[in-house]
């Protein structure tokens, strides 16, 4: 299955037999007080400069989140991507659980987004779907609905096919449609990664659609966080995650030599253009 997103002209293609899609997770005010600063002061120069870095690491699209404490995202969001896509040309995951800001972004946004997200809760269907609908927007449909979230993966598929099914019946097309398993701190919880990876495995078995994840949400609060997320992202990968958010900065080379592993990049082109570029 082929989910295409676009930029001003630029297109990507998530294909579910691969290679892997990163999109950028950097444009996020989680820990990054610089951000939320420069923001406030309506100085856009960090926000560029981190789509900058994350692009030159591998990032095919950039997750954009500006919500924080005290912001009007029903602004910033749509000036952000304004100003991202004035100087780059790549595709965007607008990321809000405000559906006006979402809304907000989609009238300015050029080319076909990813909406970041939609969940199964009857609201979020309700708002959401008509707008991706309306703007010809690609959606992200979390693992979760009304009753919470489930540590059952058979529960969580299910509620992904609810969110297919919506999502079809109001006139989005299936491979519009990316899921997400919902990635939780492993820290908190010893088993929240083998739920994740057995959640993603089922997804790509029974309805094959591409996958994605908050790849780094899995390391919060343990040390040597890169080589975690390295581990966890290649498990992922083998069992069919095609589009995580993550730090392109050091996930890349293990996303580059995963895709190799899985006989994705013959003769080794993307795996040996990456290590020579970033030497
Ligand atoms: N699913 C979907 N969207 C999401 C998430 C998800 N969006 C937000 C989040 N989860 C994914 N994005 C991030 C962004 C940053 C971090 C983790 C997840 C992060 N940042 C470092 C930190 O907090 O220490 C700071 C930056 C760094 O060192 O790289 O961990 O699950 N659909």
């Amino acid at each position: 299955m082929k989910t295409i997103l676009k930029g001003r002209t630029s297109e990507v293609v998530i294909d579910t037999e691969g290679p892997v899609i990163i999109i950028g997770e950097s444009i996020n005010p989680t820990r990054r007080k610089k951000l939320v600063s420069t923001l406030q002061d309506g100085n856009f120069d960090f926000v560029l400069e981190l789509a900058e870095l994350q692009i030159r690491a591998g990032a095919d699209v950039l997750d954009v989140n500006v919500g924080f404490p005290g912001v009007d995202d029903v602004k910033l969001l749509p000036e952000t991507v304004r100003r991202l896509q004035e100087k780059f040309d790549i595709p965007l995951c607008l990321d809000s659980p405000n559906p006006k800001a979402i809304e907000a972004a989609l009238k300015v946004a050029a080319g076909k987004c990813l909406i970041n997200s939609v969940n199964g809760e009857e609201k979020s269907l309700k708002n959401l779907l008509p707008v991706a609908k309306e703007y010809g927007a690609a959606i992200i449909g979390l693992c979760m609905d009304d009753d919470g979230i489930t540590h059952d993966p058979g529960k969580r598929v299910s509620i992904a096919e609810k969110i297919i099914e919506r999502a079809v019946k109001a006139g989005i097309k299936p491979e519009d449609v990316v899921i997400d398993p919902l990635a939780m701190a492993v820290s908190a919880d010893p088993r929240a990664c083998l739920v994740t990876l057995e959640t993603i495995r089922l997804i790509h078995l029974k309805l094959g659609h591409n996958i994605t994840q908050g790849a780094s949400n899995i390391s919060f609060g343990l040390p040597d966080r890169e080589s975690l997320n390295a581990a966890f992202m290649a498990l992922a990968i083998y069992n069919g995650l095609t589009c995580p958010i993550a730090n392109p900065e050091k996930i890349t080379a293990a996303v580059r030599a995963a895709d190799l592993v899985l006989g994705r990049d013959d003769f080794a082109v993307r795996f040996v253009e990456y290590f020579q570029s970033h030497q």
